[in-house]
C-alpha cells in the first residue's frame, strides 16, 4: 500500500514536471492540470486497479479523460508509475511525439479515448461501462471531466445513459475549479446547484476537497461500493494549485510559463 504522503510527493512531481513539460512545449493548460494532480495521484498510486507492465489486462480499471486538455497531468502520472520514461515528457506536442497535447487514444497504453473536443467522454465511458457490465466483469471505469466542460450537451446525454443502465461501474470525478477558457464558470454559464442537477439525473454524488489524498480515497471507496446507481465526486479544486501566482486566475487556463515564471513556480513547488 502507498501511504498518503508517498502519493503527496508524487502529486508534486506530477506538477513540478507538468509545468516543465508545458514550457518546454511552449504551449498547454496550467490551471487545470495542476488542480487536477492530486486526483491524478490517488487514481495510479491507490484507487484504481491495473498492473502498469499490462495495459492490455482485460480485468484492469479504466480512466477516461475527457477534458483532454489537462492530459499533461496525465502523462506525468503515468511516468510517476513507470509506466513511460520521465525523459519523454519532454517531448510534449513535438511532431511524432506520442504525448500530444489532447489525448490520442492509439499512441499511448493507459489512454482510452481521443479526447479535446470536450464533453464526449463521459458518453463513450459509459458505453465502456456497459460493456462491461454486460460481461459480467468487475471493472471500474473512472472519468474525469471539467466544470466548464459540462456546459456541453453530451455531458447530461451521458448522465441519463448511465442512469438508465444503472452502471454502477462507473465513477466520475467532475474538476470543481470554478474557472473555463476565458473567465469564472459562474459567469460564463452558472452551474449551481450543480449536486442537485446530478442528483435530478439519478446519480450518487458526493462533494470532496479535490486536494485532500485521503478524502479523494474514500470518496472513491464509496462511489465502488454502490452498486445501483452511478456515482459524481465533485471535487473542489484551486486551478493552478501550488502556483502562488497561477492559483484561482482563469487568465492561467491556457497560458504557458516563461522561464522566469517557470523558476518561482518550481521554487514553490518542493
Ligand atoms: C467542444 C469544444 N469546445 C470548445 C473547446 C475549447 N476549450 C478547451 S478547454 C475549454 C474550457 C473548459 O473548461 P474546464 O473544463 O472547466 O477547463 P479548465 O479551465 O478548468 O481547465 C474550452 C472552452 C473544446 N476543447 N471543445
Ligand atoms: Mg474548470
Amino acid at each position: 500500500m502507498t501511504t498518503i504522503s508517498q502519493i503527496e510527493k508524487h502529486a508534486l512531481n506530477i506538477r513540478r514536471n507538468l509545468l516543465k513539460m508545458i514550457h518546454i512545449a511552449g504551449s498547454g493548460h496550467p490551471a487545470g492540470a495542476l488542480g487536477a494532480a492530486d486526483i491524478m495521484a490517488a487514481l495510479y498510486l491507490e484507487i484504481m486497479n491495473y498492473n502498469p507492465k499490462k495495459p492490455h489486462d482485460e480485468n484492469r480499471d479504466i480512466l477516461a479523460l475527457s477534458n483532454g486538455h489537462i492530459v499533461p497531468a496525465q502523462y506525468a502520472a503515468l511516468a510517476e508509475i513507470g509506466a513511460i520514461a520521465v525523459s519523454e515528457l519532454w517531448t510534449l506536442r513535438q511532431l511524432g511525439s506520442r504525448l500530444q497535447g489532447h489525448p490520442v487514444r492509439t499512441l499511448l497504453p493507459f489512454m482510452e479515448i481521443t479526447s479535446g473536443p470536450l464533453g464526449s467522454g463521459l458518453s463513450e465511458a459509459a458505453g465502456m461501462a456497459l460493456g462491461i457490465k454486460m460481461n459480467g466483469a468487475r471493472r471500474f471505469v473512472y472519468v474525469i471531466v471539467g466544470d466548464g466542460e459540462l456546459d456541453e450537451g453530451n455531458i447530461w446525454e451521458g448522465a441519463m445513459f448511465t442512469n438508465k443502465y444503472a452502471l454502477s461501474n462507473l465513477i466520475v470525478f467532475v474538476m470543481r475549479n470554478n474557472i473555463q477558457l476565458d473567465g469564472d464558470t459562474e459567469d460564463i454559464m452558472p452551474l449551481e446547484p450543480l449536486s442537485d442537477k446530478w442528483r435530478s439525473f439519478g446519480w450518487d454524488v458526493s462533494e470532496i476537497d479535490g486536494h485532500n489524498i485521503k478524502s479523494i480515497i474514500e470518496a472513491a471507496e464509496r462511489a465502488r461500493a454502490i452498486d445501483n446507481q452511478p456515482s459524481v465526486i465533485i471535487a473542489h479544486t484551486i486551478p493552478g494549485k501550488g502556483v502562488s501566482f497561477m492559483e484561482g486566475d482563469y487568465r492561467w487556463h491556457g497560458k504557458t510559463p516563461d522561464a522566469q515564471e517557470l523558476k518561482k513556480a518550481l521554487e514553490e513547488l518542493k
